[in-house]
């Protein structure tokens, strides 16, 4: 009925925490080619790879200083190789992360380009300081502080939306798109089928003037979802995309409906799907900086907003960027498996392509972590050197740190109890979570009553519904603790019931029970704490 990427799940993997190889302590291809058959058992056909170009990895790979060479830490070509030729024997497609608003400074072009008279001097995009000596504009970038670095050897500012280390590729150039092209069809001919394109709504700087004042991220207003910037993706999928059998989704950054529209709905010929952010920042205020009580109903009205406004979503509550989402919408304490398996409940009943990042398929929690020192994310070191110098006290810096770190995420793959969670066997990269002791993908594997099989359930229940895929999204009622909505096709109506609360409220509904993440078997128009439930109605018929 649909088009491959709409029938299939997406598994995300961050190859750094994935699966070590080599007991190097970093997980690496050979790796992942290892676990393959794990992600097909889940029920995933499509591969996310965050990147495994060649890259000094001040943002983990994000900084790219070689598209078209593999970082010798993951592996090398022929890996890749025999990866995209694994995962083709399995009926797994491979997406690649692409990464071009900005380059490493370390890549060819950046450091060429610092000489004033290089032909890529026009790849990045450089300023003189302003008259009184301060940087070109007043633009402070998505890791805190100026988006300018002064270069000593020229003399002149260098942009860059994030680390310094990732100076911005200049789109008013247009060899940079061409040079972007040729990346695209590189990995394309090799196998791969499609892209994750990293923050591509923020590409295109329409002019360099002034922000108006704002808390954070100033200067917005003139680079987000620009026209020049929509112009350059209808170009990648004319010229490039058109030629394959591939997909995009789009990482789009504070993007709203109106924009995300323009960005993804198919007529228009940009993207295939989008990332927004808006469903996980419901109990975040001013962006994500400042947490504010859950309420269920909150959360139904922005996917309400999302599954009625675009045509197809794409649908995730984990990346390498986010808290884990048992530890932030569900409850891993108490309810840990119970509140994981709700969540997998809410993702796979609405309507759009789903995308599970390693370790949420078995309930993976937030680090385990007591101070700065274990951690790794440049955005988090740069936050905390930032609330530093505004004399915020260590101890509400490490809050906020804890919350939203992104490490939070990117803690190795649990995959046993024993030393090194069967992810190495040597020291990892970064510290594994205690809890993989209990909490593990060998345990869960065997169990029926795991969050990993729930999982699997999930997904083959999605797979065997053309209602689940591409039934209409209708909400049915919420209140602080709990929400209902519908999907409708044809005659069939499928009800899902999600209570993210501790108490036991009322929610009364008839209908078969489909699946339940208590393992009832009829509703009685009453949900336990937690408790997540999947009616079936037949319209017109008897249930109703
Ligand atoms: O992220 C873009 C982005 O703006 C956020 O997700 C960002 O990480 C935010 O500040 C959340 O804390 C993408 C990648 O997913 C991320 O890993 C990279 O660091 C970033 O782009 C730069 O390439
Ligand atoms: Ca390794």
């Amino acid at each position: 009925m649909g088009q491959w990427w709409q029938e299939r799940v997406v598994y995300q993997i961050y190859p750094r925490s994935f699966q070590d190889s080599n007991g190097d302590g970093i997980g690496d291809i050979p790796g992942i080619i290892s676990r393959l058959d794990e992600i097909k058992a889940l029920g995933a056909g499509i591969i996310w790879l965050s990147p495994v170009y060649c890259s000094p990895d001040a943002d983990n790979g994000y900084d790219i200083s070689d598209y078209y060479s593999i970082n010798p830490k993951f592996g090398t070509m022929a890996d890749m190789e025999q990866l995209f030729a694994e995962a083709q024997t399995r009926d797994i497609k491979i997406i690649m992360d692409l990464v071009i608003n900005h380059t490493s400074d370390e890549h060819a072009w950046f450091q060429q380009s610092r000489d004033p008279q290089s032909p890529y001097r026009d790849y990045y995009i450089w300023r003189s300081a302003k008259p009184d000596g301060s940087p070109p504009n007043n633009w402070t970038g998505f890791f805190m502080g100026s988006t300018w670095t002064l270069d000593e050897t020229s003399g002149e500012y260098y942009l860059h939306l994030f680390d310094q280390k990732q100076p911005d590729l200049n789109y008013h150039n247009p060899k940079v798109l061409e040079e972007v092209k040729a990346i695209m069809r590189f990995w394309l001919d090799k196998g791969a089928a499609g892209f994750r394109c990293d923050v591509i709504n923020v590409i295109y700087k329409t002019t360099l003037d002034d922000g108006q004042k704002r808390p954070a991220i100033r200067g917005l207003e003139h680079y987000k979802s620009q026209e020049g910037n929509h112009a350059i993706l209808r170009e990648l999928r004319r010229d490039v995309l058109d030629h394959y059998d591939c997909f995009t989704v789009g990482e789009t950054v504070m993007v709203d409906l109106q924009e995300a529209r323009l960005l993804c709905e198919p007529e228009r010929k940009e993207l295939d799907m989008v990332f927004y952010f808006d469903h996980l920042e419901v109990d975040r205020r001013i962006a994500r900086y400042l947490p504010k009580r859950f309420k269920a109903k909150n959360l139904l009205a922005v996917l309400t907003k999302w599954q009625q406004g675009l045509t197809w979503n794409a649908l995730y509550l984990e990346n390498h960027d986010q808290p884990r989402i048992v530890s932030h919408y569900g409850n891993d304490r108490q309810y840990l498996t119970r509140s994981a398996k709700l969540l997998a409940t809410l993702q796979f009943t609405l309507r759009g392509t789903p995308f599970v990042y390693q370790g949420q398929e078995i309930g993976m929690t937030n680090f385990d972590y007591h101070s700065m020192a274990q951690l790794n994310d440049v955005e988090s070191k740069n936050v905390d050197a930032l609330m530093k110098k505004m004399h915020i006290p260590r101890w509400l810096r490490w809050r906020w740190i804890r919350m939203a770190s992104r490490d939070n995420a990117r803690t190795p793959m649990q995959w046993t109890g024993a030393e090194g969670a069967g992810f190495t066997i040597g020291v990892p990269w970064l510290g594994i979570n205690r809890n993989h002791k209990h909490l593990n993908y060998a345990e869960q594997a065997d169990d029926n009553r795991s969050v990993l099989s729930y999982y699997k359930r999930m997904i083959a229940l999605r797979a065997g519904s053309e209602t689940l895929r591409y039934g209409s999204f209708e909400p049915i009622a919420a209140d602080n603790r709990m929400m209902a909505f519908a999907r409708t096709l044809g005659e069939e109506r499928f009800v899902t019931l999600l209570n993210f609360s501790t108490a036991t409220v009322n929610a009364p509904m008839a209908g078969e029970v489909l699946i339940a993440n208590t393992g009832i078997q009829t509703y009685q128009g009453r949900l336990e704490p937690y408790e997540a439930i999947v009616l079936r109605q037949t319209i017109g018929g008897d249930a109703i």
